[in-house]
């Protein structure tokens, strides 16, 4: 959330383990929209840079591990909604800006890797779309390429509007009636955008723009993978719109796997 500090953490990092051979390819991390915690800073940096473009050669390394929270409890919130009623209120929903699961897995943390120059294939995951359904961002957080179009939809018979808060693009405010199925947008460089829509105050999302593939988000579990990995060492980042950034050195081994574990605090 805006002008929170972000929280005091500890961090594990558990070296390479079993080997295995790896291919594929992940998703991404970044720095906050609002307020928080400085953008992770390049890397303090062993190697020069692989191109993504390397990982889909083979011999990429496997990066996995787990996002957790130990603070205080906090429970999500409940939304309440207060327009649209028929449309918005057939399904309840909670806060997203903070998912804790079992075992304090967070989900819809960016985790990736850097720095890898930019480029490369990408995992045929078809075009990122942002749906709005039942007055609801589906997903909460989405990775897009930079540069590539992004679908937003309107799966409701009313109207919404995409207003975009990036910090290194140009904002949009676009209104998206009903018979307005689809609008396309599009960020040329990597950023962290919060979207909104105006007509529903409650509806509320990410997209984090990125510059190569090794990016992912977590999942209910806290839990993520980064594939096909050009082997080096980096600097693994989280970002999570709540908790704020945290950063750690990663090495990612020839057809190996590494294992890490970040933890915040309260
Ligand atoms: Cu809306």
């Amino acid at each position: 959330m805006p002008g929170r500090t972000a929280a005091p953490f500890f961090l594990t990092l558990i070296g390479a383990l079993s080997f295995c051979a790896c291919g594929g390819a992940p998703e991404g991390p970044p720095q906050d929209a609002r307020a928080k915690a400085a953008p992770p800073a390049a890397p303090a940096t062993p190697s020069p840079p692989p191109s993504a473009g390397q990982a889909m050669a083979g011999n990429g390394a496997r990066i996995t591990g787990r996002v957790l929270y130990t603070g205080a409890p906090r429970p999500a919130k409940p939304i309440q909604v207060t327009k649209d009623h028929a449309v918005c209120g057939a399904k309840s929903h909670v806060d997203e800006s903070l998912l804790v699961g079992r075992d304090g897995g967070v989900r819809n943390a960016v985790v990736s890797v850097g720095p890898i120059a930019a480029g490369g294939p990408w995992p045929a995951a078809g075009k990122p779309s942002l749906d709005q359904r039942g007055c609801w961002f589906n997903p909460h957080v989405l990775l897009a390429p930079a540069g590539d179009p992004i679908d937003v939809i309107n799966s409701d018979g009313i109207l919404h509007n995409i207003h975009t808060y990036p910090q290194n693009n140009p904002p949009a405010n676009l209104a998206q009636p009903k018979f307005r199925k689809v609008l396309n947008l599009a960020f040329a460089a990597p950023d962290t955008v919060q979207v909104k829509c105006d007509v529903h105050s409650w509806m509320n999302a990410w997209i984090v723009v990125t510059p190569h593939p090794y990016y992912a988000v977590t999942d209910e579990s806290g839990a993520f993978s980064l594939a096909g990995v050009p082997p080096g060492t980096y600097t693994l980042t989280v970002w999570h719109e709540a908790l704020g950034t945290r950063e750690q050195p990663v090495t990612a081994a020839p057809g190996g796997t590494s294992e890490a574990t970040i933890t915040f605090l309260d």
